[in-house]
C-alpha cells in the first residue's frame, strides 16, 4: 500500500499533493510549522520538526511511509540532508522534488552573494532603498547595514519588533504577480532588490519587475545540498513513484 510523505513548503510540494489527491494516492505534506496558518491541502497535513534524522526515521516507519519526496525550498537544506539520511536509514525510497535556480536574462543586472552574511556585506556604501524579499527569519542580520530604508515582505506580522531602523513592513504570502510587484518597488522607489536563488514560478515576480525597472538585484546563491536523485516536474515524480511501485519497494 503506497503511502507517500511530501516534505513540502513550496508550490511544487503543493501541486504533487494535488496530484496525488486526485489518483487517490495516500500521500502526507509536512509543514515545519513556520507561519501561523499553511496553505490548506487535498491530503493529510502534518505541521512541526520531526525531531532530526531520528525522529523522521521514527515517524517514516511509524506511519509506513513508502516513498519520501523532499518538495522543500531549496534554502531548506537541513531538513533536505536529513530527508537524504533519514530515507537511507529506513530503507525508504526517496527523491527530490525541485526547481531549477534562476539565471540572469538580457537585462539583469545581477550581483551574486554566496549566502546571507555575504549579502550583508554587499550592501556597504551609501543609503539605499533596498527591498529584503527574504521573508522575515534573516532579516536582523542587515541591521548591520542601518544607513538603508528597507522594503521588507512577511507572511505573517511580525511577533516581535523588526531590528531595522527604517523599514516598511508588507505582510502578504506568494505566490506574487508581476504587476503587483512593479507597483510595490514604484511605490517604494526601490532602489535595489535583495533576494534568495528560490528558483520557481511562485517567487519569480519580483525578478521581472526589478528588470522591467532596471532595478539592480543582490542573488543569494543556493545553500549546497547533499547528492540526491532531483525532479523537475509531477508527472516525472508521478512515474517514479509508479517505477518504485513496481518494483515492490
Ligand atoms: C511555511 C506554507 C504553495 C507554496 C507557496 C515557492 C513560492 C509562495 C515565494 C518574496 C519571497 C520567501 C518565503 C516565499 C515564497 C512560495 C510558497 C514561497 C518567499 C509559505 C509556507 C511556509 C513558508 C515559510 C516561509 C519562510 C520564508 C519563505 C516567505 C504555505 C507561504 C521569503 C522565501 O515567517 C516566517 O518564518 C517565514 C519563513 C521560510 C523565508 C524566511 O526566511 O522568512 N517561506 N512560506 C512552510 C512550513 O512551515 O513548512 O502556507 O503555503 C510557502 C511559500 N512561500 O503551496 O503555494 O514555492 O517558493 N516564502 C524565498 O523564496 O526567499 C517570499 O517576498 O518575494
Ligand atoms: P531548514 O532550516 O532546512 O530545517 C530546519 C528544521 O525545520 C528541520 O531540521 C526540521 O526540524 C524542520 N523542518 C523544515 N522543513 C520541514 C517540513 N517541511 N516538515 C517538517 N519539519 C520541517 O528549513 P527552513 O529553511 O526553515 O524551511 C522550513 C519550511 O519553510 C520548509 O517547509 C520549506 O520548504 C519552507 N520554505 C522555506 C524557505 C526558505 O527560504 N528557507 C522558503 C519557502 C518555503 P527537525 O530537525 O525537528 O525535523
Amino acid at each position: 500500500m503506497t503511502h507517500v510523505l511530501i516534505l513540502g513548503g513550496t508550490t511544487e510540494a503543493s501541486a504533487l499533493a494535488a496530484a496525488l489527491a486526485e489518483a487517490g494516492v495516500e500521500a502526507t505534506l509536512s509543514y515545519a510549522g513556520r507561519v501561523a496558518t499553511p496553505k490548506p491541502q487535498p491530503v493529510a497535513v502534518r505541521v512541526g520538526g520531526f525531531g532530526g534524522v531520528a525522529g523522521l526515521v521514527a515517524w517514516l516507519r511509524a506511519a509506513k511511509v513508502t516513498h519520501l519526496v523532499d518538495a522543500t525550498h531549496p534554502f531548506a537544506a537541513q531538513m533536505s540532508a536529513h530527508a537524504v539520511a533519514a530515507a537511507m536509514a529506513a530503507g525508504v525510497p526517496h527523491v527530490a522534488f525541485t526547481r531549477p535556480g534562476w539565471v540572469a536574462e538580457a537585462g539583469d543586472r545581477w550581483t551574486r552573494a554566496a549566502d546571507i552574511p555575504a549579502a550583508v556585506a554587499a550592501l556597504t556604501g551609501a543609503p539605499r532603498r533596498v527591498m529584503l524579499a527574504l521573508g522575515r527569519m534573516h532579516v536582523d542580520a542587515f541591521a548591520a547595514q542601518p544607513q538603508h530604508h528597507y522594503l521588507l515582505r512577511f507572511v505573517d506580522p511580525p511577533r516581535a519588533a523588526v531590528a531595522l531602523p527604517a523599514h516598511d513592513l508588507i505582510v502578504d504570502r506568494g505566490p506574487f504577480t508581476v504587476d503587483g510587484d512593479i507597483a510595490l518597488m514604484r511605490v517604494h522607489r526601490s532602489d535595489v532588490l535583495v533576494c534568495k536563488n528560490a528558483g520557481g514560478l511562485g517567487a519569480q515576480a519580483k525578478l521581472v519587475a526589478a528588470r522591467t525597472l532596471g532595478v539592480p538585484v543582490l542573488m543569494i546563491d543556493r545553500p549546497p545540498v547533499p547528492e540526491r536523485i532531483e525532479l523537475r516536474d509531477v508527472a516525472a515524480v508521478l512515474r517514479w513513484l509508479g517505477h518504485a511501485a513496481d518494483r515492490g519497494v
